[in-house]
């Protein structure tokens, strides 16, 4: 005779198997009876066993149903890092210059600090940049090369990291500033923007998702943050704009405009142009700023 403690792991599928080939459940409980299982302990066992099941059969259905998150719009998680230190508008920083904060904005994460390059230093850049110029380029994201864009139509330079004493001070500048380590910065870009020349709303940090992105982020990985830095005061024109977000910066010489972006996704607004010249030129000085050393 089959006892109470014959109600095994085995019963279960067993019982599962009869119901999902279409056997009645009260066909199977009086087996079970049949066997000699105790009626009430069969009634029990039959209730928590078509309960369980109902259950495990509703969460495969949840799942299935569930659309599959797309790669391509999925939002990703922030960066896990810690973040550039920037402090609040109206103070000061300590460095070997007296850089104060104008302007601060949380969502896009923009910071504008006054006083950041003197003058000479400013005219230094520009001299030292004007005899090597070439037009600018934007990478390809289909196979991670640069590329002539009809939406940058500047022309600019780079000089190495700590290439002269003169460069690394103002790295080091940096370092300080936004308290982020020196070898995590790219090159020293220097750009040149004509009238009529401009570089249309874009992102700085690469799309993951896209096939140019990998050799990228195989030095440094993602960018996570822009300080551009204004040479010049052009005559007419020449701001950087946020178009999500509504905004517009004034290049002004001297100037540096900071931003960051915690994630790569449009959600952080951080989309910015160089707005056309109008009159005279503009020079700025960018950094881009890493998640790891960069090489
Ligand atoms: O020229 C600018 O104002 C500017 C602003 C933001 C340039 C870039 N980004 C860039 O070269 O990515
Ligand atoms: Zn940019």
């Amino acid at each position: 005779m089959i006892t109470h403690a014959a109600i095994t792991p085995e019963t279960r599928s067993w019982v599962i198997a009869c119901i999902e080939k279409g056997e009645s459940p009260d066909a199977l409980l009086q087996t079970l009876i049949d066997r000699g299982i105790d009626e009430e302990a069969a009634v029990a066992f039959m209730t928590r066993t078509l309960e369980a099941r109902l259950e495990e059969l509703k969460e495969k259905a949840a799942t299935r149903d569930a659309p599959a998150p797309d790669p391509v719009t999925a939002i990703p998680q922030p960066l896990s890092i810690e973040w550039p230190s920037v402090i609040p508008a109206g103070s000061r920083r300590d460095l070997d210059r007296d850089v104060h904060v104008m302007f601060s904005l949380d969502h896009p994460r923009v910071v504008l600090f006054q006083n950041f390059l003197s003058d000479a230093e400013c005219d230094e850049l520009i001299r030292l940049s004007r005899d090597r110029m070439t037009a600018s380029h934007v990478i390809d994201m289909d196979s991670g090369n640069t590329r002539a864009d009809s939406g940058r139509t500047s022309s600019g330079t780079a000089f190495a990291r700590g290439e002269s004493p003169f460069i690394e001070r103002i790295e080091r500048r940096i370092e300080a500033l936004l308290q982020w380590p020196y070898e995590r910065g790219e090159a020293l870009q220097i750009l040149r923007y004509e009238v009529g020349q401009e570089y249309k709303p874009h992102y700085d940090y690469v799309d993951p998702t896209q096939p140019g992105a990998a050799p990228f982020l195989a030095r440094g990985g993602q960018r996570v943050a822009s300080l551009v830095m204004y040479l010049n005061t052009p005559q007419d024109g020449g701001g950087t704009n946020f178009p999500d977000a509504g905004f517009e910066i004034a290049a002004h010489k001297g100037c540096a405009l900071y931003f960051s972006y915690d994630r790569p996704h449009p959600m952080t607004r951080s989309r910015h142009g160089g707005m056309p010249v109008r009159a005279g030129e503009k020079w700025v000085a960018t950094k881009w700023l890493r998640e790891a050393e960069h090489h």
